[in-house]
């Protein structure tokens, strides 16, 4: 077996670095390597959709939108100093100690569940195709467990003729960053490095070490690191499922899950403590929507898994209750509208929110987009409002409140944005022209009484409490 430490005790201490792949996770730790590292080449594919980052990039400007608290200014530094160079030019890869792959892997399609690779095989088979003895090469990426020592350690190995633990240095670091906040969260969160073997891990960590801040380093192998950050989102997912599945318990029973939730989470310290989320209409973006499949993928893949043959996954199941959600918000729709007579096919349905988080203009896998399918499907007439989000695909928003309510047999609230906690029950009423249109709450933003008051018929997620007043006849 080759000694792989000597081979990088040869070749000396990381100076160079090479991110591929200029998106929200590879341009800020780009940036915060060039801080450490004599060089770092940040690596992008010249293509029509992202081509154009590499000139901003060069002349120090950050092609991320949104708000990146110190990420432009870093920039501008690593850039004047010389230290951060963008480039297309993937034979430059040879120049390098270290090179980290941060490429999407999303999935083909939500039915399939299938994650779609393509992308970051194509990154290794460039970084195999440059590759030198004693590199470290860290895939970053949210990738099945397993990932790291088959199909990646397989395409570097094919590509350069070399063998991933022995020749160079093998391992993963997972992203934890959140959009708005890339730079603190690479320097304060704990990182998770987990190489093919120990001199990849240690190699990994000297990579890393100089980058952070607050966080520490947690050492493991590189598949339970690929678990690790599947699981954390899966664990999440989890929490949530379990709130959403007590908030239906809850309005059979008839009783307000609020209520329940703080009597629970008044469990407090000594380690028995809680950990009580929020109920909603639907849980959407791009972590928690894939992460537990990758988590199954690669426990049934790896296997023999001893588990009860005739039991659903839990994680699985977590994903089927909070995917239930949106259908929930339909059938409250539905026998909220028929409390007045009305069917969705002679009904305007008012959506507000389109972005799967509050007070965001993401919209990746909204939950609100298949309620909106549903009705759309009975015939409702349909509009949505939305303050962060201006165009979403081919689906037509406004900004404008009033708009979106004016004639509305039902407003349905998805999204929990701050200005839909100051709707005025009467103002909406008079909107909509009737005296009791339907209001579906999904976030828990609105007060019941008032709007029940104003002649709302109303239904609140998780609101046994409310869910079945009189319709008042002021
Ligand atoms: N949601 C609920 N109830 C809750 C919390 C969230 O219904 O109590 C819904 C949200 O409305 C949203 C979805 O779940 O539709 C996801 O919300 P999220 O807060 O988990 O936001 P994400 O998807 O951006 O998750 C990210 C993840 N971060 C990374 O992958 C680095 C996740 O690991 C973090 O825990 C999460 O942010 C966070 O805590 O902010």
């Amino acid at each position: 077996m080759k000694d792989l430490k000597k081979i990088l005790d040869n070749r000396g201490g990381i100076k160079k670095v090479g991110v591929i792949g200029m998106g929200y996770v590879g341009i800020p730790s780009a940036v915060l390597f060039a801080e450490h590292f004599d060089l770092v080449l940040g690596f992008q594919r010249d293509s029509p959709s992202s081509g154009y980052k590499i000139e901003m990039l060069n002349s120090g400007e950050s092609p991320l939108k949104g708000e990146e608290p110190g990420l432009e200014e870093l920039i501008k530094k690593v850039r004047k100093s010389e230290r951060f160079e963008a480039t297309s030019d993937f034979s430059r890869i040879t120049e390098v100690d270290a090179v980290t792959l941060a490429i999407q892997t999303p999935f083909k399609d939500n039915a399939s569940l299938e994650p779609d690779f393509s992308a970051l095989e194509e990154g290794l088979r460039q970084v195999g195709r440059y590759l030198k003895k004693g590199m470290l090469v860290v895939l970053e990426s949210t990738i099945t467990p397993g990932t790291t020592t088959g199909l990646a350690t397989d395409i570097l190995n094919k590509e350069s003729g070399l063998v991933a633990g022995e020749d160079f240095a093998l391992a993963h670091a997972p992203e934890r960053v959140m959009v708005g906040r890339l730079i603190r969260n690479i320097q304060e969160h704990d990182r998770i490095v987990g190489g093919i073997n120990d001199a990849s891990t240690l190699r990994a960590i000297e990579l890393y070490e100089p980058i952070l801040t607050k966080g520490k380093i947690i050492a493991m192998d590189s598949t339970a690191a690929e678990a690790t950050k599947t699981a954390e989102n899966t664990f999440r997912d989890l929490q949530i499922a379990a709130i959403n599945e007590l908030a239906l318990y809850c309005e059979a029973m008839r009783i307000n899950v609020y209520d329940v939730r703080d009597g629970i989470d008044s469990l407090k310290g000594e380690g028995i403590t809680r950990a009580v989320l929020y109920p909603g209409a639907g849980v959407g973006g791009h972590c928690l929507t894939k992460d537990t499949y990758h988590l199954e993928r690669g426990a049934r893949m790896a296997g023999p898994l001893d588990f009860p043959s005739n039991v659903e996954s839990l994680y699985v199941v977590a994903r089927k209750i909070n995917d239930f959600m949106p259908q929930h918000m339909y059938n409250l729709t539905v026998e909220a509208l028929s409390r007045s007579g009305k069917k969705l096919k002679d009904s305007k349905v008012a959506i507000l929110g389109w972005a799967f988080i509050n007070n965001s203009d993401d919209t990746r896998n909204t939950p609100s987009e298949p309620y909106y399918l549903k009705i759309m499907e009975q015939g409702a007439a349909v509009s949505i409002h939305d303050p962060y989000v201006s165009e979403s695909s081919a689906i037509k928003l406004t900004q404008d409140i009033e708009e979106a309510v004016k004639d509305a047999t039902a407003v349905v609230i998805f999204t929990g944005h701050k200005q839909y906690f100051e709707l005025n029950a009467g103002k909406i009423r008079k909107l909509t022209g009737l005296p009791h249109p339907v209001i579906i709450d999904g976030r828990n933003v609105i007060d019941p009484d008032a709007f029940i008051k104003e002649g709302f018929i109303y239904r609140g997620i998780g609101r046994g409490d409310k869910n079945n007043h009189e319709i008042s006849s002021s």
